[in-house]
């Protein structure tokens, strides 16, 4: 019997991939550059569905089905090249390999390419949700030709988490949509985590709760609006108590985030974008400055504002007043996030549909959110849609929370609290909002100093002062 697909790089994901295919009843091929790691999988596993464990690239590709379908599942860069340089010419026009691996969507697009003209279809597709996603239905954000998901479709979706009996995977678009989508959700991601942690810390420093109480917050917060995976695993990790020192677990953590680099990603395409995208940037830079260890060690004695913790007064309703700041916050970040999308859309020929990526965000992945149904709701309603915040529903529900949300920022800056990412995004959107800024004098000073021209808000042109002279304008 040959095999309908077959998965290669059987490490974590690549094994339980394979899993997840069998056991949906899909005959797979299954092949590791250390074979032991086959044998292993199929020793243990085989029970589940049908293996074909392949030795060689050779045996592989042979054992396949044609049009031959191919996932790689291997470390992302140069490991990812040396797979397809393997495989590649083993393969015949309209054969397919699916890199599900966290490349960079340029990687994906020269991959593509080069693929392309060799008749061979290469799909970039994103996958979230870890080890018991790929085992258990995960994400699937699949890019390249639309010919290639009529056959990788089907049994995509078959693996992919469901929602409502929806699948969450669809084509994203050609060539590196599907890991431009993956990417900028690993940055809402950030974005995410980091809002979390800024309410905790100021639940922590303005209400004086321990984290067994934060994690009761959380815990209602999620009955609500903010019902998500992110905020369930939180109210988990707060309540945890460490087994050698019966201190709250959080409590015993070195306070310096790692991260891996698909934050930064996101950041450096939105620079290149001019795709403002603050919350991501702010919760990246946290992260940096978290583990900057020399620098905050040098600056511990620095002084901070003499209040410390709020009086009887402010302190009523605070922790309300925090998760309103949260979702507001939240709500920015992700408009920015999907702002970021349309731009790389326009950039790149994609056609995205935005309501789309919100759907298949909602199960599988690491942000998966109730929430996520108002953000394909509003897309639904208006694919052209500027910004989430001119959508009805996120309109009125910042609308309602800003005065908390300002309340909290405020607070936060009196009583000394770090919340770049609830302050960020406040600012972001008073100046979205704002009806005239300041960028008038920042013309006015380029102008001055580089003759770099302004144009007039009553008259059509670019224009130059003469500063160094009379001060006469002309026309440029
Ligand atoms: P790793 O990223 O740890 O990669 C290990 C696999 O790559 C092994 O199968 C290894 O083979 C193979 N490999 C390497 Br390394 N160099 C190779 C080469 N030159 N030629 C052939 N094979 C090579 O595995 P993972 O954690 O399962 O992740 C796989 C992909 O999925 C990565 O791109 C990752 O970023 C992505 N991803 C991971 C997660 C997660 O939660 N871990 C989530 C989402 C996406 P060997 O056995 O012979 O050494």
């Amino acid at each position: 019997e040959k095999a309908r697909i077959g998965v290669t790089g059987l490490a974590v994901m690549g094994r339980n991939l394979a899993r997840n295919l069998a056991r949906h009843g899909h005959a797979v091929a299954v092949h590791n550059r250390t074979f032991a790691k086959t044998k292993a999988l199929v020793e243990e596993f085989g029970h589940e569905g049908t293996f074909v464990a392949a030795e060689t690239a050779e045996e592989f590709v042979a054992s396949l089905e044609r049009p031959r379908r191919l996932v790689i599942m291997v470390k992302a860069g140069a490991p990812t090249d040396a797979v397809i340089e393997e495989f590649a010419p083993l393969l015949e026009p309209g054969d397919m390999i699916v890199d599900g691996g966290n490349a960079h969507f340029e990687d994906t697009r020269r991959r593509e390419q080069a693929l392309r003209e060799k008749g061979i279809h290469f799909v970039g597709a994103g996958i979230s949700g870890g080890e018991e996603g790929a085992l258990n239905g995960p994400s699937i954000m699949p890019g390249g030709s639309k010919e290639s998901y009529e056959a990788l479709g089907p049994l995509l979706e078959d693996i992919a988490a469901k929602v409502d009996g929806e699948p969450c995977c669809s084509h994203i678009g050609a060539d590196g949509a599907g890991h431009f989508v993956k990417m900028v959700h690993n940055g809402i991601e950030y974005a995410d985590m980091q809002l979390i942690a800024e309410a905790y810390d100021l639940l922590r420093g303005g209400l004086g709760l321990g984290a067994a109480e934060i994690s009761e917050v959380f815990r209602t917060w999620n009955a609500g609006r903010l019902d998500s995976y992110l905020i369930e695993i939180t109210t988990e990790v707060l309540a945890h108590t460490d087994a050698a020192t019966g201190k709250a677990f959080v409590d015993v953590v070195q306070d310096r985030a790692e991260q891996k680099g698909t934050g930064r990603w996101t950041v450096q395409t939105a620079l290149e974008l001019g795709v403002p995208v603050t919350g991501i940037a702010e919760a990246v830079f946290a992260r940096s400055l978290s583990g900057s260890a020399g620098l905050r060690e040098a600056a511990a004695g620095l002084p901070g504002p003499t209040v410390a913790k709020l009086g009887e007064e402010e302190a009523a309703g605070f922790a309300d007043a925090i998760e309103q700041a949260l979702y507001a916050s939240k709500i920015v970040a992700y408009a920015q996030g999907f702002n970021q999308i349309q731009a790389a859309a326009t950039e790149y020929g994609w056609d995205i549909d935005l309501g789309a990526v919100a759907a298949l965000w909602r199960g599988g992945c690491i942000i998966r959110a109730r929430f996520l149904n108002r953000i394909r709701d509003a897309f639904a309603a208006n694919p052209q849609l500027p910004t989430l915040l001119t959508d009805e529903y996120f309109r009125e529900a910042v609308a309602g929370a800003q005065d908390a949300w300002r309340r909290v920022v405020a607070t936060a800056v009196r009583l000394g609290v770090p919340t770049p990412g609830f302050s960020s995004a406040l600012a972001y959107y008073d100046a979205l909002r704002a009806e005239r800024l300041p960028a008038s004098l920042i013309q006015g000073q380029r102008d001055y100093f580089g003759a770099h021209t302004y144009r007039r808000t009553d008259r059509e042109g670019s224009f130059h002062t003469l500063w160094s002279g009379d001060r006469t304008e002309v026309e440029d």
